[in-house]
């Protein structure tokens, strides 16, 4: 099991504080991994979500930095070197979404969830990946979707910055596999958490499409992820690159069915 080994590695998670994001972190805690906690909307939600880590025995620290700001995220991953030490593993997580259709859609919103969801994993691996590129060694896991490949109503910017945070991570991964690097994405299917909560309720005709729609037939449990992180975190994945996995309950495997067949 010592391929699955992640103790003492430090992983910066973004957008942590809670959500996917925060269950990937906890997995990765479990396992051993010292967890640099990312949030921005306030130093109070990070030092609660530090104090959870914690209260389950896992090695955690906040730092509150905008991802979309290049500034801080050099004053974040310059800060977190000299007191936490040297990034092993990120994970590109944080993201936002707007469900407005398209032609509904202002040129900001959408070009919002752009810089969140595909400049912002862009700006936060180019400037931790030199010391990783500097030590030969390192791991980066960007958070792709369902929609990284199909569309869906209302969710055509996400759509977008899903589909090309896929072929960012590709392209990474050409770029940095020669220094040991490996570069992959997770795709979550649809998982219980505060982003699907306005879908997931109970009559909400896309809480039933999707329940028929997953041959698993159930929303994710966001712990269902940990194990895809700490693949992609460790040596069991030292020579995978520039893929997605896809963590969907078999979403992506099949056409579908009619709500009458079981
Ligand atoms: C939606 C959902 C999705 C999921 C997830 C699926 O509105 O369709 O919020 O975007 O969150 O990304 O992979």
């Amino acid at each position: 099991m010592s391929l699955f080994d992640i103790k003492g590695k430090n992983a910066l998670v973004t957008g942590s504080t809670h959500g996917l994001g925060m269950a990937m972190a906890r997995g990765l805690g479990l396992a051993g991994a010292n967890i640099i906690v990312n949030g921005n909307s306030s130093q109070e939600k990070i030092d609660k979500a530090v104090a959870e880590y914690k209260s389950e025995g896992i090695n955690a620290v906040g730092f509150k930095f905008n991802v979309t700001n290049e500034d801080e995220v050099i004053a974040a991953v310059a800060k977190i070197e000299a007191e936490v030490g040297q990034i092993d593993i990120l994970i590109n997580n944080a993201g936002i979404i707007k469900r407005t259709p398209l032609i509904e859609m202002e040129v900001e919103d959408f070009k919002q969830v752009i810089d969140v969801d595909l400049v912002s994993p862009f700006i936060v691996s180019k400037h931790v990946v030199p010391g990783m590129i500097k030590r030969k060694a390192g791991k980066v896991i960007n958070i792709c979707s369902m929609m990284s490949e199909l569309g869906r109503n209302s969710v055509g910017a996400y759509a977008a910055a899903k589909g090309g945070l896929k072929m960012l991570t590709q392209n990474m991964a050409t770029e940095w596999a020669k220094y040991n690097i490996q570069v992959n994405g997770i795709g979550p299917g649809y998982f219980a958490t505060s982003q699907t909560a306005p879908i997931r309720v109970d009559g909400h005709p896309f809480n039933d499409f999707i329940v028929n729609r997953t041959p698993a037939a159930k929303w994710g449990d966001p712990n269902d992820l940990a194990g895809a992180a700490i693949f992609l975190s460790s040596k069991a994945s030292d020579f995978v690159n520039g893929h997605v996995v896809y963590v969907d309950g078999g979403i992506l495997a099949t056409i579908g069915k009619p709500t009458n067949e079981d």
